[in-house]
């Protein structure tokens, strides 16, 4: 592990017309050398989306419900991240060494950079999407905290970069597109984080099914309870709290935020929102997708 010298908010890099945080776009080269396994589980998303929730759902649905065992670690030892790369911790690629089988799986890809191995091992995927206007305004605060991000400048100029997709990982409303049409001919469950937040348990179900696993009922509802915004904040093997500061900086704003669906209303002006809604009615005009922006 290299020692932190300065993370320093380093322009975002293209790598095949996609922005990446720089040292993520540095990592894309060793992830060619990953290999897929069958029984591998991949949890797909756009930053922002509900990404650590899934990963302790099944996390704890791996460990049969057993919270001390997802205690061993932090989320992102327990559910490598690909793509990850940043000063001073272990990359995804370093950390999979030690993960053993069955694996979790985390990335952010769009398509285009999505190692082939994972859909020539027609490897299972769980995909969570969250309406784009809280996946905005809960971007613009990890910018602030995570400083492996460029500065977000205003919430007023960030915005316009997350609709002209400018910002890591590139364009929610390609993402959340690309995947679902991708759902058609291969093993994913497409999940939403609205749903989620309105019936957790009901979530819960629908991810064991495609598992083809079952839990006793108490079980699911220990799981429901131990995934809780509430109780997540707290744990810090899942709340991001032992990442060094000079990564994450929780003093300027929590990575375990406000975890609900809506806040985007205390952040857009009117002008911002009309401007939104009809960019967004543009760029997703056509598709069948549809998002709650409130539950
Ligand atoms: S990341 O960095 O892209 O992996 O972030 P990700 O985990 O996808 O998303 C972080 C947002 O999810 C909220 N969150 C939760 N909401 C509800 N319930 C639970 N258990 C939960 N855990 C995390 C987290 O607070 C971030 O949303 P905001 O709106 O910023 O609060």
């Amino acid at each position: 592990m290299e020692k932190i010298h300065d993370v320093t908010r380093p322009p975002l890099e293209y790598v095949k017309g996609v922005p990446l945080i720089k040292y993520f776009a540095e990592a894309m080269g060793p992830l060619q050398s990953f290999q897929a396994r069958p029984d591998d589980l991949l949890i797909s998303t756009y930053p922002k989306s509900g990404t650590t929730w899934v990963s302790e759902i099944l996390d704890m649905i791996y460990q049969g419900g057993d919270l001390e065992k997802c205690h061993r670690a932090p989320i992102f030892i327990r559910v490598p991240f690909l793509e990850f790369k940043a000063p001073g911790l272990p990359s995804g690629m370093d950390t999979l060494k030690d993960t053993p089988t069955p694996r979790l799986l985390k990335t952010h890809l769009p398509l285009t950079l999505l190692p082939q191995t994972l859909l020539d091992q027609k490897v299972k995927t769980i995909y969570v999407a969250r309406n784009a206007k809280d996946v905005a305004v809960s971007y613009f605060h990890f910018y602030r905290m995570a400083k492996v991000h460029p500065d977000p400048g205003t919430w007023d100029s960030f915005l316009e970069k997350f609709m002209a997709g400018d910002v890591s990982y590139g364009s929610w409303y390609q993402h959340v597109k690309e995947w679902e049409e991708l759902s058609h001919t291969h093993p994913i469950l497409y999940l939403f984080y609205e749903d989620m937040k309105e019936n957790p348990k009901r979530e819960i179900q629908k991810i064991l099914e495609f598992l083809g696993r079952s839990l006793p009922e108490k079980t699911v509802d220990y799981i429901v309870e131990q995934t809780s915004f509430k109780e997540m904040k707290k744990n810090s093997m899942a709340n991001y709290s032992n990442v060094p500061t000079e990564v994450m900086d929780h003093s300027i704003s929590n990575f375990m935020r406000k975890g609900i669906a809506g806040d985007w209303k205390n952040t857009f002006t009117v002008a911002q929102n009309e401007r939104f809604d009809a960019d967004y009615a543009e760029k997703m005009a056509g598709c069948g997708l549809h998002f709650r922006t409130e539950l």
